[in-house]
């Protein structure tokens, strides 16, 4: 009786998982956030085994029906450099006109290796690539809105027009891209979910817990498995 109960139990964990990430559903795509090499191991602003999730993100870009990539791509001399500011270090944070702006190394220099896609990453799959942190006075962590949260990328218009209105979010880092942009598109009324197991985060002064809190209060499910 008990094993019978359990076995239920674990089928109807199994549909629910299935129902949760239909990937290859029309009205869903797979969100794939800044997987570039400056943020991979060796990278100028590398994120710990941040190479570590292209294998399963390329097994979910097979099962998925939509496939939408973002590409953080800087200027030289972006005012997110800590580079362009006298005095400072990288991480350390500013005030900008937008509000806090943390400083980083340089990274993702526009048309530089650092800035390409990781050459694992299973590109081909991409229908369209967002590039975003172009505009030297602002940086853009996430894929819809750039940091001042007013300035779109289209990214938003571009779903609506294809009736996409679920989204599964995978890349780096957890805490900054991914977050910020999970978090714009639970605002925007998409249904999201973050694949966990395939992210990995900056964390910086507790920046990956705040947005876990972030995001679970904003109704975004974090799955704890790569859906297929
Ligand atoms: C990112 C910091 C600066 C990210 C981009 O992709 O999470 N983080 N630029
Ligand atoms: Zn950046």
């Amino acid at each position: 009786m008990f094993l019978y109960a359990a076995n239920i139990g674990r089928m109807l964990l199994e549909m629910r998982k299935q129902n949760d990430a239909n990937l290859g559903a029309s009205n869903t795509a797979l969100l794939v956030i800044d997987v570039q090499n400056d943020f991979c191991p060796g990278g100028h602003l590398a994120v710990e085994a941040g190479d570590t999730i292209i294998g399963p993100i390329n097994q979910m870009i097979a099962g998925a029906q939509n496939v939408v990539a973002t590409q953080d791509w800087h200027p030289q001399g972006h005012s997110s450099f800590a580079s362009c500011h006298p005095d400072k270090a990288p991480f350390e944070a500013i005030e900008m006109h937008y509000g806090v702006q943390t400083l980083w190394p340089d990274h993702c220099i526009q048309g530089t290796k650092g800035a390409a896609f990781h050459k694992s990453l299973q590109v081909d799959a991409f229908q369209m690539i967002v590039r975003k942190g172009f505009r030297k006075a602002i940086d853009s962590y996430s894929a819809f809105f750039e940091n001042d949260h007013k300035t779109i990328t289209g990214l938003d218009g571009y779903l609506r027009n294809r009736q996409i209105d679920t989204l599964l979010l995978v890349g780096l880092a957890t805490d900054y891209c991914v977050a910020f942009s999970a978090l714009d598109a639970a605002s925007l009324g998409y249904k999201v979910a973050v694949v966990m197991p395939a992210c990995r985060a900056i964390d910086l002064g507790g920046s990956l817990a705040a947005q876990i809190t972030a995001m679970g209060d904003s109704g975004i499910e974090l799955l704890d498995y790569v859906p297929n």
